[in-house]
């Protein structure tokens, strides 16, 4: 089997790329010219994969280099995981979020439709979608109201991936992705500032903790049970969209405070509010009712929060562990 990545040097596309060489795929990652392309497979490199796949160019904005890479790879499946995925940048950068994560998106679907439309597509839709959530638990059948300039480019990729499903027969499922963390999530989201400021703070590298909104309620997963799903929905013989979450909720506060308790240290002596890092309009809940892709195909998330802020915590202080040596 053969499987087309956008976005494998992000966290997700890293540890799908893992999961389907365990399976024996073929991996193609697509990646964007960069002057730093030593740095690019940082987290490709860190699973100990980065020479077991095969990287070509290509831009989500280029749909040139999309029909290429469709026409001469044919692979079997394609998951869509690249995005300008950071939802505070996306009211600085509203243009470009509408571009990649909307337009791209299509680029992607067109690609197929004209070079190779048997192929099975993934497309990484969002829980940000749901925004200003209209229902307590939130389900496929749930209404939209996006809250930032990323979840209307989402919620515009997510109407065209069903459109193209139902206009042309295409086997393109979305998964609804609640929020999802791991040791490889990028520094800017609020998980991972955390456990790298734990571990700054712990190691006396710093004294304090900036954060934004602590009453946020976010459902978070880890990002290796997830990229498993993508893969399930894909086995699928319909295509169809998931949610895919804990079905928990919890604080930033909470993420916090199990963050710091698991390095000896109290939260509330270092956190300080930074109103610089409020949003413009914030999403102020999200929790995933997972049941049809439980029942569809037995999917449920294993790690508990408390696990997941360890991992993440242990990983930040072996970083600067290492780096110190
Ligand atoms: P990351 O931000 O870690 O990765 C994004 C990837 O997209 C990177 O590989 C990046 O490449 C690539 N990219 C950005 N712009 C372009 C472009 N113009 N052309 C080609 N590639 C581009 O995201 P995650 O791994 O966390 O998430 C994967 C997907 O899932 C994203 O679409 C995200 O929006 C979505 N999602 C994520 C959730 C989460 O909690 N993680 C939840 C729900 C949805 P480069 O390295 O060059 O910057
Ligand atoms: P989110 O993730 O916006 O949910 O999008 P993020 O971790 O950035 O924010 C979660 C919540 O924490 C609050 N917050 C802070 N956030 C950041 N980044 N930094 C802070 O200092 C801080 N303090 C408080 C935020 O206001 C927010 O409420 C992620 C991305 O991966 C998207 O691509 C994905 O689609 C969604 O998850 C589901």
């Amino acid at each position: 089997m053969k499987a087309l990545i956008t976005g494998v040097t992000g966290q997700d596309g890293a540890y799908l790329s893992q999961f389907l060489l365990n399976k024996g795929y073929h991996v193609t990652g697509m990646i964007r010219r960069s002057a730093s392309a030593d740095m690019l497979g940082e987290r490709l490199r860190w699973l100990g994969i980065l020479d077991e796949i095969e990287l070509l160019d290509g831009d989500l904005n280029d749909l040139s280099s999309l029909i290429r890479l469709m026409a001469d790879h044919k692979p079997d499946e394609v998951y869509n995981l690249a995005a300008q995925s950071f939802v505070a940048t996306s009211w600085q950068q509203p243009l470009l979020t509408g571009q990649v994560t909307g337009l791209g998106a299509v680029n992607v679907l067109e690609a197929l439709r004209i070079a190779h439309p048997q192929a099975r597509f993934y497309q990484a839709s969002s829980s940000e979608m749901f925004g200003k959530i209209r229902e307590p638990v939130q389900s496929e059948t749930t209404p939209f109201y996006p809250r930032s300039p990323y979840g209307a480019a989402k919620l515009y990729a997510h109407c065209m991936t069903v459109n193209y499903r139902e206009s042309f027969g295409m086997h393109a499922s979305s998964g609804i992705l609640f929020n999802h963390e791991s040791p490889l999530r990028g520094i800017e989201f609020v998980t991972r500032h955390i456990s790298d400021g734990v571990a700054r703070i712990k190691l006396g590298l710093a004294t304090e903790l900036p954060l934004g909104n602590l009453d946020a309620r976010r459902d978070w997963g880890h990002a290796k049970e997830y990229v498993q799903a993508m893969w399930l929905m894909l086995q699928q013989d319909t295509p169809d969209d998931y949610v895919i979450a804990t079905g928990r909720a919890a604080s930033v506060r909470e993420f916090a405070d199990l963050a710091f308790s698991h390095a000896g240290l109290r939260a509330a002596d270092y956190i300080k509010q930074d109103p610089a890092r409020l949003r413009p309009a914030e999403v102020d809940c999200l929790r995933g009712d997972f049941g049809k892709a439980e029942q569809k195909f037995g999917w449920r998330a294993q790690v508990t929060l408390d696990q997941l802020a360890a991992e993440m915590v242990e990983a930040d202080l072996a970083r600067y562990h290492k780096n110190s040596r």
